[in-house]
């Protein structure tokens, strides 16, 4: 059994619902064989999501975490490739806080890559009929504070856990009056099975270009 732990957000941003939270809890309800899931729910506040996190790590002990955001108006699943040392607001988060171009880890690196297959998870998303790629940002706002956040930890203290971000579509029911891309969520909840399976089965990634000109 590997153990895989992972977290979606509160709703944010005035929407009623967050696929991503609706989609991990799905995901873990029909964990594949070999996986067991736990699904954590994390406020949309920079600080308190990070402390969250490293609670919910340290209660279920995790081999690999895949941590979700909704990302509205992508159209694909996006699979996370690098974490950025900088809160940077453009709204305020769900505790009213709005920093600009803080660092998240004083004194940390610049960056840390995903230390999931993500080019076999992609490719893995793809097989099972939805539509993924690679992302080279994961914006400046809370999912990108706890993408890096989780970085940090598992380069820090964790070296034997992996893990990384995956950015969402909205669901449907949040776009019936606006011209968005949707997936169901029952379709995001298959392609995050897909993504933990193979992130317990890959450990050398894919080399294939999926990168991007701009
Ligand atoms: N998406 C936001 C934060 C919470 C969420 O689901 C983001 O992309 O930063």
């Amino acid at each position: 059994m590997t153990r895989v732990l992972l977290t979606g957000f509160e709703p944010f941003d005035g929407e009623a619902t967050n696929p991503s939270w609706q989609a991990v809890r799905a995901a873990a309800d029909g964990a594949p064989a070999g996986l067991e899931m736990t699904a954590v729910e994390l406020p949309c506040v920079y600080g308190a999501a990070l402390t969250a996190l490293r609670t919910a790590i340290a209660d279920t002990r995790p081999e690999i975490v895949v941590c979700v955001g909704q990302a509205g108006g992508r159209p694909d699943i996006t699979v996370e490739r690098v974490a950025i040392n900088i809160d940077d607001a453009r709204i305020p988060d769900a505790a009213g806080a709005e920093p600009v171009d803080e660092a998240i880890v004083p004194g940390g690196p610049a960056a840390y890559f995903s230390t999931l297959p993500i080019k076999a998870c992609v490719a893995a998303v793809r097989a099972a009929g939805l539509p993924a790629s690679v992302s080279n940002t994961a914006g400046t706002f809370v999912c990108n504070h706890v993408f890096y956040g989780l970085a940090h930890l598992l380069a820090t203290e964790l070296p034997g856990v992996r893990g990384g971000f995956v950015h969402v579509p909205y669901a449907p029911e949040q776009v019936v009056d606006r011209a968005q891309p949707s997936l169901s969520v029952a379709s995001v909840a298959r392609a995050l099975r897909e993504i933990a399976a193979t992130a317990a089965r890959v450990r050398t990634d894919l080399r294939v270009a999926e990168g991007a000109t701009h």
